[in-house]
């Protein structure tokens, strides 16, 4: 920098040059961060063989936070948990890239090391990934801190010069001067979002769609009974009986769908059996396969809640791949475990037991859905998802009770059998109801004991059996209504299920955590007159 030189005054931090405006400092920390974090995610995706190091740090911190808080989270946000978590990551990479810069313009090895240091956190993070490639991973992650650390540098050096130019000619155009450092930090900025954009985009959904696409279902040996006339009343406003896959409710830990390439992909059963084996794809869609309708719930459900889905699945038995195995004495607990390190587990008589519980690979008629597991998942009627339901399964893990899945030591009972619960679909809370004749309908379910009434209640009124559209399966929900008088003004309505056991739901209301919420769903509307 011998322009620097040449003009030079004793810079207060000791270094000699010019000093960059405070402003432009940060722009230039900001920018080199994005393009930094911008190449590393190109070159992620692209490779395919590292994890993105961005869901990377994403992903260690949801391993981390304490499990109150994480559960404070969802409750909090929803499913938009993940939106909001990818934001505020991007938004302190922000503030330390603005921090980045201002130390840089200052003292530049200071400012480069600090780019060094959060480079090696992201690496650190995507290390931990269980399909990371370990090389990939830190060449990658080296290339992205010396491309960030040069832009820094370029950019920093540009706003020095134009500050330079500026003292040497005073008269000079002030927009001339400042052409160099913004048409720099407008290119930085462009690669910065194609880089970003591009790597996000080459994960590989869309190739993962294809091979879908190409996928066919074998044929059931056992196939699900036709759907009965009068299984959905078709009310509207009622849930359908089946939710359709792209409206199917989602819940994981995941950041980003893993998307798994079926050729590469292996099912292994191991752990306390006498012969354990490993299925590839084809070798897994060539076992028999059975066809059952199960209802799915997540214990986060809270009452009234929609976390909750009907659909057709299609897979192997868990009986059948249990009893080549051969499960050992004591392997009381069957733990399935995820491409993505998730684990669920549920007591191996319950696999054993129950015909329906399976590996399945189909659902409502097409093979899995990305974010529904594929290639495979564990489908368990009778229990919440988060103790039975893997996605993207990679083993079934037979071993004793004392190891704990994933959600265990974060607060959630180790046994997780989904409560009798009903849900009012209609009328919908605080909507417009003419009074006269009204239909008061919605869902109930408790999967493996089955429906056998729904009783609802007006304001004090008494309880009133509702009707019962014809019963799909034990496993399924089970829509009823109640053809409903309605009379102007504000109305309490109250419902309640009695399941095939013949226990009444509870009314007494507990939270979800530690094993699901409890209580009767109770709504207001308001009839106009
Ligand atoms: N790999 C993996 N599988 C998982 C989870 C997860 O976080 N990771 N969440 C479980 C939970 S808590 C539920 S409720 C169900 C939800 O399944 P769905 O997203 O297909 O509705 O998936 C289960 N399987
Ligand atoms: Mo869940």
């Amino acid at each position: 920098m011998s322009a620097s030189a040449e003009l030079g005054e004793q810079h207060p931090a000791g270094g000699v040059g010019h000093r960059v405006p405070a402003g432009r400092a940060a722009l230039s920390g900001l920018l080199a961060t994005a393009l930094g974090i911008g190449v590393v995610e190109l070159a992620a995706g692209a490779l395919g063989a590292m994890p993105s190091l961005v869901i990377s740090v994403g992903d260690t911190v949801i391993d981390s936070v304490p499990g109150w808080l994480e559960r404070a989270a969802i409750a909090a946000l929803g499913t938009n948990d993940k939106p909001v978590l990818l934001a505020s990551i991007a938004l302190v990479a922000a503030l330390l890239g603005v921090g980045t810069g201002v130390l840089a313009a200052r003292r530049f090895p200071l400012g480069a090391a600090a780019f060094v240091l959060f480079t090696a956190v992201g690496v650190a993070a995507g290390l931990a990934a269980p399909d990371a490639s370990a090389v990939l991973t830190v060449l990658v992650g080296l290339v992205g801190a010396a491309v960030g650390v040069l832009a820094l540098h370029l950019l920093l050096r540009t706003a020095r010069q134009e500050v330079a130019r500026r003292e040497a000619v005073p008269d000079a155009s002030p927009t001339a001067d400042r052409r160099g450092f913004l048409l720099l930090a407008g290119a930085t900025a462009a690669a910065a979002v194609t880089t970003g954009v591009g790597g996000w985009l080459l994960t590989g959904r869309e190739r993962l769609t294809a091979v879908r696409a190409a996928i066919r279902l074998p044929r059931p040996f056992r196939q699900a009974g036709p759907v009965p006339a009068g299984a959905d009343l078709e009310i509207p406003g009622l849930t359908p009986l089946f939710i359709p896959n792209s409206e199917f409710y989602r819940i994981d830990t995941a950041l980003r769908v893993p998307t798994i390439d079926p050729a590469g992909w292996q099912l292994e059963v191991r752990g306390m059996v006498d012969r354990p084996f490993t299925l590839t794809y084809d070798e897994l869609m060539e076992l028999p396969q059975i066809e059952a309708d199960v209802t799915l719930t997540c214990v986060s459900n809270e009452v009234g809640g929609d976390l909750v889905g009907n659909a057709r699945w299609q897979g192997v038995p868990l009986r059948a791949l249990l009893e080549r195995a051969g499960v050992q004495q004591g392997a009381t607990q069957l733990l399935g475990r995820s491409v993505d390190g998730f684990t669920a587990g549920f007591p191996t008589i319950t696999a054993l037991d129950l015909e329906e519980a399976m590996v399945a690979v189909g659902m409502n008629g097409e093979p899995l859905p990305a974010a529904h597991g594929f290639p495979a998942r564990l489908v368990v009627p009778g229990l919440y998802g988060y103790v039975s339901a893997t996605k993207w399964l990679s083993a079934i893990e037979l071993t004793d009770w004392d190891v704990d899945g994933y959600w265990i030591p974060r607060g959630w009972a180790k046994e997780g059998p989904i409560k009798t619960a009903s849900r009012i679909d209609v009328p919908r809370p605080g909507s417009a109801v003419a009074a006269g004749r009204q239909v008061i309908a919605g869902v109930a379910w408790a999967p493996t004991r089955g429906i056998e009434g729904v009783e609802v209640r007006v304001d004090d009124g008494p309880w009133q059996q509702a009707e019962l559209a014809e019963r799909l399966d034990v496993d399924c929900w089970r829509q009823w209504y109640l053809p409903w008088d309605a009379t102007p003004g504000r109305h309490v309505i109250a419902a309640r299920a009695t399941d095939g056991a013949g226990e009444v739901q509870t009314d007494e209301r507990t939270p979800v955590a530690p094993d699901g919420a409890s209580g009767y769903p109770v709504i207001e509307v308001v009839v106009a007159d």
